[in-house]
Parts: structure tokens; sequence; C-alpha cells
């Protein structure tokens, strides 16, 4: 079958045609077809059939533009093959934290996956004040199986490039590089922000030497460090939570890159997080220093949990395979030398992605939405001014904060730079 940019009336029909989905929902003949998609790129529907209401799936389809944008903003469809295949890969090795694939049809970029009914998009979660205890945990072994085993520490010299190789996903790399890494620290058509922001401000960082050489030392590591699969978007809107369980979802723009990418990403969007608070809170007339000391408490589990684990993950490969990176013939101090630089190396590219994030959501393209959604501009742009202020001192001071307790010390003492 040719593409066909399905809808909610046209789509029951295409998942009438497929056995494995019939299996799974039971009776097809009344289906409750919904579009809830709320993010940039594609089309995603929650499908149930009336007869049993309790079986649902999601549907997801890409099309060939950008949803944002509109057909304007032309994309191929290949960013569907390239998600699949991530949630395959990922799948196999946090089964526990990523939807389950039920059926892909790369002619038609179109994914079933595992409803998560009883989950919530972890953005809304964190605006509302909600505390999930096995957060941070949860996240940080994700982190570390995902991107321990797609490296060199894990797979063979041989099946790393291959992988490299065949998990381009240039298109959307593209977006990342224009998008994250060097639209916002320049003045470009593609920005988008805050009318109240005090211009000086943005001048400022635009202007500033120190910034746009961190910026693009951020890219050139974003486009030259292969060293695993990333997701390549984990911020908090691509994670799905509640009470027990955390999943990962819209691997879309899975790529090899710098480990330290989406660990910044998460650590940047937690930190979005905790500063709206002072906005979200107040509006609820509660007080917001329990809710950030938790959110504090998130950032430095998701660090320890991750380096803890990768690293335990490193010992036992290296174990079981009689050497590892180093090779049989490595001495304790080089290897544990070795290990310590890796992790620091992370940690220092983790921070810079962070400030390029956190600069971004502010300054480019797209937001998020515990920012963009304070209606009044001047009220916004005193979140917005702190944001811009955490991201440039993460960017440029990323190579001399050594520790979690350092970065929300940053956190908290977060005030509005000069204008
Ligand atoms: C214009 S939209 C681009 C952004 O949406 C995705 O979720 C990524 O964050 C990307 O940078
Ligand atoms: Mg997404």
């Amino acid at each position: 079958m040719d593409f066909q940019a399905l809808n909610a009336s046209t789509l029951g029909d295409y998942l009438r045609t497929l056995p494995v989905i019939t299996e799974l929902l039971g009776d097809m003949a009344d289906l409750d077809i919904a579009e809830v998609g709320d993010g940039n790129l594609n089309y995603v529907y929650f499908v149930s059939s009336r007869a049993n209401p309790d079986k649902g799936l999601v549907v997801k389809q890409a099309l060939p533009y950008m949803r944002l944008v509109g057909e304007g903003w032309p994309l191929t469809r290949h960013r569907s093959d390239r998600e699949a295949h991530a949630l395959r890969r990922f799948g196999s090795l946090c089964p526990q934290h990523v939807p389950a694939l039920l059926h892909f049809d790369s002619a038609q970029s179109l994914i079933v996956m595992q409803r998560l009914g009883e989950h919530l998009i972890l953005r809304k979660g964190l605006v509302n004040g909600v505390i999930y205890p096995k957060l941070a945990e949860h996240l940080a072994g994700y982190l570390a199986r995902t991107l321990f085993h797609g490296s060199d520490l894990y797979l063979s010299a041989d099946a790393k490039k291959q992988a490299v190789a065949s998990t381009t996903n240039s298109e959307l790399c593209k977006i990342t590089e224009d998008l994250v890494l060097t639209n916002p620290f320049e003045d470009h058509p593609n920005n988008v922000y805050n009318p109240a922001l005090p211009r000086g401000t943005v001048a400022r960082l635009h202007h500033n030497p120190a910034l746009r050489v961190a910026a693009a030392q951020m890219k050139w590591a974003f486009m030259n460090q292969a060293e695993t699969l990333l997701h390549g978007d984990l911020h908090t809107g691509s994670v799905m939570v509640n009470q027990r369980d955390t999943y990962v979802i819209d691997p879309e723009f899975a790529c090899y890159g710098p480990m330290g990418f989406d660990i910044g990403l998460l650590l940047a969007n937690f930190a979005t997080a905790y500063l709206s608070q002072d906005w979200h809170r107040a509006q609820a007339g509660t007080d917001p220093a329990p809710y950030q000391a938790w959110l504090s408490e998130q950032i430095s589990q998701l660090w320890r949990g991750f380096s803890q684990e990768f690293l335990a993950l490193w010992g036992a490969h290296d174990a079981r395979s009689g050497g590892g990176f180093m090779g049989a013939a490595r001495d304790a101090d080089s290897l544990a030398q070795f290990r310590a630089s890796f992790m620091q190396h992370i940690f220092s590219d983790a921070l810079g992605f962070a400030g390029c994030e956190l600069i971004r959501r502010t300054l480019g393209l797209a937001k998020v939405a515990e920012i963009a959604n304070i209606p009044d501009d001047a009220a916004r742009a005193v979140f917005d001014m702190r944001a811009l202020s955490l991201g440039e001192a993460l960017l440029l001071q990323r190579h001399q904060i050594t520790d979690m307790d350092q970065v929300l010390r940053l956190l908290r003492n977060t005030r509005m730079p000069p204008p």
C-alpha cells in the first residue's frame, strides 16, 4: 500500500487489516480513536475497542513534515524507522522502562505500541508537584543500561562501528544541531522568545564569545563523539510515570553521540521544573521549598545512581570478558584513573548539554510548558532569565564543576542575570 496520511476516521480501517491488532483489541467493530499527540513532530492516537475499553494501544504516525510548523517544514518519514529500531533496542535492554513495540509498518511510517493508560507525562506531574518515589532510581538505571550497552565498553569494535553506521539519523540530528546547538546562540529567524525579555540580555548572550565558543564545542561533541546510541531527546516530556513505573518514550531522535547528551537534557528539564516551582506553587498557594528539595534530590540521585550502575556494568563486563576495553594486562591504578576520567568527561559533557538545553528552551523555537505556560510576559521573563543564567553558568563552568552538589548550589542561587 502506498503511504497514506491517516487520521482518526481512516485509522480504524487500516488497523482492521492487521491480525495482530485484532488479537490485541478483540472486537474491532466499534473502535474509539482519538488523536492525542502534543509533540512537535508526529501524530499520536489512542485506540481502544468500545466492546473491551480496558484494552488499548497507541498508534504513532510520522507525516512528511514537522507537525509544529506544518508543511512549510518538510521532513522525510525516516524518523519512524529510527524510532522503531530504538524502541526495539532500548526495549531489549530495559523492558521495564520502554513501551512494547507491537507492530511497525515502515511503508506507512506507523508504529503501534503498548498504551501506558495509567501513566502521565512526567513534565505534567512535575508542574503539579507530584512525588514519584522510584523516579531517579529508574531513570538512572535506564541511562546506565542504554548508554553502556551501545558503547565500545560493551560492544566489539566491529559491532559498534556497524551500529554507528546503521543508526544514522541525519535529518533529526540536524534539527538538534540547528535548534539546540546553533540558532539559540545567534540572532536567527528560527528563534522565538518572550517579548518581555530585556533585549540587552539576549544581545549579551549572543555576543558573548566565551559562550559562543562553548556552544560550538558542544555542537562539535554532539556531531563527532559517537560514544553510544542515545535516546536523543530525553526531556521530561519523553518520560511517562506513575507511582510504580517509569517509561521512556519517543526515541525518534536516537543516534550515536556523547553519553552526556541524554543525561544533560534530563538534568536541564529537572532544572526548569525546579525553577518554575516558585510560580506553580504560588499559584497553588503552597510553599515551593519542599518540592524543590525533592527535585534537587532527584538530580543528585540521578547522577549517583547512573555512575554506580554504569561502573558496575563496566566492571562486570570486564570480569566476564577477561579484559575489556583496556585489555587483559591493565593494572588497577590505570584502570581506576581511566574510569574516573571517563566519568568526569561524561559529567562535564552533561553540564554543557544541560546549559545548551536551558538556553534553547528559552531563546529557541521549542519551549518547555512549565515556563512557556506562565501567561503573563513579565512574570514569565523572570523564569526565562533564571533559565538563561543557569544555562550560561553550566556551559561556561562545565570543566570546573566536579560534582552535583556544586550544580545544586548554582541552581539554588540562580538569580536574574544583569540586563
Ligand atoms: C521544532 S520542534 C523540535 C524539537 O522538538 C523535539 O521534541 C526536539 O526537542 C526538537 O528539538
Ligand atoms: Mg518527542
